[in-house]
């Protein structure tokens, strides 16, 4: 007998994503729940090659349903995630709402799965932000080698972390431009059409936008407190698959070499660095695969121990449904999930 796994927000671009990859990797389901708001009820979404019908998040009693991942924001995740993991169904939540709780571990599984354990505190797990998943997956196996003082990290957003109105805008703005017809700005602050926006979520204090802060606080609670980071997290006009520009100073000396050679071996990771012409990937290549990608790797040499990288990755997969999956699958592999109808 397999789990009773329930999607909610399976409407959205992380839910179908998690359906999708849930069917692609086989995981050991039984029967598969789609949840969203009321307003999407009766929608139909693609389980594999079968067809669910959205149900009512809110009439839905989690009795009996081993595990839920959740992609319906923040405001969803605070109310509900409590609720339902209290039922004994394990909440794994994509929104911000419970990364920074002490009670609630937040795992990407090639670099911190034990922090595992402890997550029956509450049944919660976090999933981290996109541009955090991919960074961890490509600094751990450096932080392991050479230990990273500082990362100063530049991100190139696609519009897709924004959700599937963002995509539209994206679309909308662009066919306006071809064919003259106003833009009006709407999902975001700034025409995104052939341009680039500095402005991921909202003003903070200090000046930092809430992404720009979320990839430090989140690289401290998966990767090490110890490191130092500063962040600019910036939208621009490309569908999914966000890229960053990494520069990293470490306590001990490594090579570009050196660090080709240990990111090739590590989990998650593809490098692709020929240092030639096309020899990188980029965004459009990397969208609906699973690894990270690592490319132009370069020693920096203005700082002690420097290295420079490029780290691609599909924000809706690794960033989000894929790393949400892995959850689940660590909680299985390691014994750690109840059927709660078993018998
Ligand atoms: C973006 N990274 O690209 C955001 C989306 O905290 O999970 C994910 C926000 C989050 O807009």
């Amino acid at each position: 007998m397999g789990y009773k796994v329930a999607v909610v927000g399976a409407t959205g671009n992380v839910g179908r994503e998690i359906l999708a990859i849930l069917a692609e990797r086989q995981f050991d389901v039984d029967e598969v729940v789609a949840l969203a708001s009321r307003r999407s009820q009766g929608t139909e979404v693609s389980f594999g090659d079968k067809t669910l019908k959205v149900k009512a998040l809110e009439n839905y009693d989690f009795k009996g349903t081993d595990i839920c991942l959740m992609s319906a924001g923040g405001s969803v995740a605070k109310e509900w995630a409590p609720k339902i993991g209290a039922q004994g169904c394990v909440v794994i939540d994509n929104s911000s709402a419970w990364r920074y709780d002490a009670d609630v571990p937040l795992i990407v599984p090639e670099v911190n799965a034990d922090a595992i354990v402890g997550f029956n505190k509450k049944n919660i797990i976090a999933n981290p932000n996109c541009s955090t998943a991919q960074l961890v997956v490509a600094l751990k196996p450096l932080h392991d080698a050479a230990t990273i003082k500082r990362v100063v990290v530049s991100t190139y957003q696609s519009v897709s972390g924004a959700g599937k109105d963002a995509m539209d805008e994206l679309f909308d703005q662009t066919r306006a431009i071809f064919v003259n017809d106003p833009i009006e700005p709407s999902k975001f602050t700034k025409r995104i059409a052939f341009n680039v926006i500095p402005h991921i979520d909202v003003f903070m204090e200090d000046g930092y936008t809430k992404e720009e802060w979320k990839v430090l606080a989140e690289t401290k609670k998966i990767l090490d407190p110890a490191i130092k980071l500063t962040c600019t997290a910036v939208r621009v006009p490309v569908f999914v698959s966000h890229a960053e520009a990494v520069n990293l100073e470490f306590e001990k000396p490594l090579s570009a070499s050196e660090a080709r050679e240990i990111l090739r071996e590590a989990p998650g990771c593809l490098v692709v660095d020929k240092q030639e012409d096309g020899g990188y990937v980029t965004p459009y290549e990397a969208t609906g695969e699973d690894a990270t990608y690592i490319s132009r790797i370069r020693e920096d040499a203005t700082v002690e121990n420097g290295l420079n990288l490029w780290v691609v990755s599909d924000n809706l997969r690794k960033g989000a449904a894929l790393n949400a999956v892995q959850i689940a699958e660590v909680l299985v592999n390691r014994g750690l999930l109840k059927k709660q109808n078993a018998a």
